[in-house]
């Protein structure tokens, strides 16, 4: 029986507990890098088992949001190397989420303010956030994306491999792919938004064709033992649906285990909302997901997250159900979350406001423990 300041290890990572920070979009880097805010941040919660970091665009075409970090500009990858020279100071671990929102963008958040792309030309009822001409932020509807042709393919995968080198070589433990939540990856796993008739559509085998060629891209480029995923098999966030989600992703985590990743980072249900959260007539069945897996011969380390507490997630690791929990919006208000929950300590309540977008207040000024 473990328990959650048991360490443990996600692939070649050795993590300290199995305490993890979830993936947070915040949106307090302008220019897309990286500063010094961000250093301090990052630094303050390095006590986490593993720290997985906000979505971080692989290219100007996967950029989504604005003031969210990439990794495409040289500026943006000086400024992670602080970060992750920061965290490993501190003693922490850290990889980076590679992110392609595909259609989720906006014409003025593109290349050349071109169309975003997708499996297919059908637009998300989703918000996405732009900076006006005069500066100010504002939300505003996803704008209508075109379908990525055959020849594009390869070109995609190009980005996720130079991305991921240069994750590593910026210092990072290593990447976190990020298939979930309606963004590229997602929008050609899910029926709903993905009607192509190639090799990329239609049955299981060519929706999931793309997550599992990106996945062992990145694996061969820096070593399946430093390569993570995300999936969220029945949010409809970002407008994404599957009447089918548990064949489909039984499908892909059988395939994925062949690959010898470092974790797979399940999303429980909709995104930060309720985790019996449905699509398709069936209730999703986790634990055949996981024993999929298993069974498949994957070894990762199984990683979820949703709503979990101190409590749910001791239950989780204790139960064989998880190795490793991730805690989001308490990890935004708790720097020191991993000592507040060895002691029992009460918890700092995160504060929505300034979830996205400022600077410090709410960021980097929630206090720790005396
Ligand atoms: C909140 C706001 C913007 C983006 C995700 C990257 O849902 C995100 C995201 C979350 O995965």
């Amino acid at each position: 029986m473990s328990d959650l300041f048991e360490p443990t290890k996600a692939g070649d990572i050795a993590l300290a507990n199995r305490i993890a920070m979830a993936p947070l979009t915040r949106n307090r880097s302008p220019g897309e890098a990286p500063n010094d805010l961000n250093v301090t941040y990052y630094q303050q919660r390095a006590t986490a088992g593993l720290i997985i970091t906000e979505g971080t665009p692989i290219t100007h075409q996967g950029q989504g949001y604005a003031h969210v970090p990439g990794l495409y500009k040289p500026e943006a990858l000086e400024g992670w190397k602080k970060v992750t020279d920061a965290v490993h100071k501190a003693g922490g671990k850290i990889v980076t989420q590679i992110w392609h929102v595909g259609r989720v963008s906006h014409t003025s958040l593109q290349p050349g303010e071109g169309k975003p792309v997708a499996p297919s030309a059908i637009t998300a009822k989703s918000k996405t956030y732009i900076i006006n001409p005069d500066g100010s932020g504002a939300f505003a509807d996803t704008s209508e994306p075109r379908a990525l042709s055959l020849e594009e393919i390869p070109g995609i995968l190009e980005d996720y491999r130079v991305a991921a080198r240069a994750a590593v070589d910026a210092g990072f433990d290593g990447v976190e792919i990020h298939a979930a939540n309606g963004y590229l990856l997602d929008q050609f796993l899910r029926s709903g938004s993905n009607q192509r008739t190639d090799a990329y559509g239609g049955s299981i085998e060519n929706r999931t064709r793309l997550t599992l060629e990106v996945a062992a891209v990145v694996a061969k480029e820096i070593g399946g033992g430093r390569t993570g995923i995300r999936i969220s098999p029945v949010t409809p966030a970002n407008d994404v649906f599957d009447p089918e989600p548990q064949p489909l992703f039984n499908h892909l985590v059988s395939k994925l285990a062949g690959l010898d990743l470092a974790f797979i980072h399940v999303i429980e249900g909709a995104t930060g909302g309720p985790r019996d959260f449905k699509q398709g007539d069936k209730p999703f069945d986790w634990d055949e997901l996981r024993k999929t897996y298993r069974d498949a011969g994957g070894k990762g380390a199984w990683m979820v997250n949703n709503g979990y507490d101190k409590a749910s997630a001791t239950e989780a690791v204790a139960s064989g159900r998880a190795d490793i929990v991730t805690f989001g919006k308490l990890f935004i208000a708790n720097p020191d979350l991993v000592r507040r929950f060895k002691e029992d300590a009460p918890l700092n309540e995160p504060n929505k406001a300034t979830f996205y977008g400022g600077g410090a207040e709410g960021y980097t000024d929630y206090p720790f423990l005396p």
